[in-house]
């Protein structure tokens, strides 16, 4: 063979597999576009170890201000997340209820890389509604609830999310708060006015931030994240506040496989910790919370009802939601 006929040979030996190779690499199976790809791989969400989490708080009993099991509870949150947590604020303050009642609240949050200007908000309410006043059984309108999915269930993922990034640093700064009196909200037959009744510790917390220049790109509550056949739909505020964010985090569950959860249809308008974050912070915040048109208040059946216990909680539903959020934290 001589050497004129070699070269185009050569040529191809040497251009094909360099195409192939970069065709190969913006190509991975399973993958997106490029602003949604994993920067590093996320740590295995552990759906028992979020579980035993969300038992955890249920078992202090019902978690309402002024109460010794909130007490306990918030003692317990405190010890647990500053365990993970590089740096921990206990925020600590007396406001009043709809109905005149002081409550004693507490903030409490974890900073994760607190020198990081690089950062993502992450949170959940963890105290439990006073009064069951959407129970079927009146003798309950005045019973405190265990709030396993309506509260803890946010907790108890982001408890898991506080050991893995601990374990693991994500390229970004984590910040978790878990915001105290949301859900001392007015009663269902209370006369009195509803305005700004709800998310008191989100109230405080927007107006005093642990830090006072405390910014971060975005922020994801959780509400209602652990109940069997949960369903997500993209809720009011935070597509009127942060429809990128919603539209980031529904795309990443959906290549996770959880496209049957994260519905892409509009839900209803949800006054809840975020609203006042976006409203008074001004930091884009979204809710993934669980809606269900087939009940008269919107949320899952047992909301707010003496049944929202244990049995209320799906490991699967914490796992969809808990590796969503990891996916776009670690991809950040
Ligand atoms: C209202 O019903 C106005 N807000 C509900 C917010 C909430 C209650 N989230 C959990 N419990
Ligand atoms: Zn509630």
């Amino acid at each position: 063979m001589d050497k004129k006929n070699l070269f185009p040979t050569l040529i191809f030996l040497i251009i094909i597999p360099l195409l192939l190779f970069a065709c190969g690499g913006g190509a991975e199976p399973g993958t997106g576009n490029h602003s949604e790809r994993q920067r590093v791989q996320p740590p295995p969400f552990n759906a028992d170890s979020a579980y035993h989490f969300v038992a955890k708080q249920v078992a202090f009993g019902p978690r309402v201000p002024n109460t010794e099991a909130h007490r306990q509870a918030g003692r317990w949150l405190a010890e647990t997340l500053g365990r993970f947590s590089d740096t921990t604020y206990i925020q600590e303050t007396r406001v009043r209820a709809y109905d005149g009642t002081v409550l004693n609240i507490k903030n409490i949050i974890g900073v994760f890389q607190p020198d990081n200007r690089r950062r993502i908000l992450l949170c959940a309410h963890w105290d439990s509604r006073p009064y069951a006043d959407y129970d079927p059984d009146p003798a309950n309108h005045y019973t405190p609830i265990d709030g396993a999915n309506d509260g803890a269930s946010g907790v108890g993922v982001l408890l898991e999310i506080a050991r893995l990034i601990h374990q693991q640093a994500p390229d970004v700064g984590i910040d978790i708060i878990f915001f105290d009196a949301e859900d001392y909200g007015r009663h269902r037959f209370s006369n009195l006015p509803d305005q700004d009744t709800w998310a008191l510790g989100s109230q405080y917390w927007a107006r005093n931030p642990h830090r006072p220049d405390y910014f971060a790109r975005f922020g994801i509550l959780l509400d209602m994240v652990g109940a069997s056949e949960a369903r997500f739909k993209r809720e009011g505020y935070s597509m009127l506040y942060a429809p990128n964010i919603v539209r980031k985090v529904w795309e990443t569950a959906n290549r996770l496989g959880y496209g049957h959860m994260f519905l892409n249809r509009d839900g209803g308008f949800v006054t809840d910790d975020h609203y006042y974050v976006n409203k008074i912070r001004n930091i884009p915040t979204i809710n993934i919370i669980h809606q269900d048109d087939t009940t008269e208040h919107g949320f899952f059946p047992q909301w707010h009802t003496v049944d929202d216990n244990m049995e209320v909680i799906d490991p699967f539903t914490l796992r969809a939601v808990g590796e969503t959020v990891l996916s776009v934290i670690y991809s950040e």
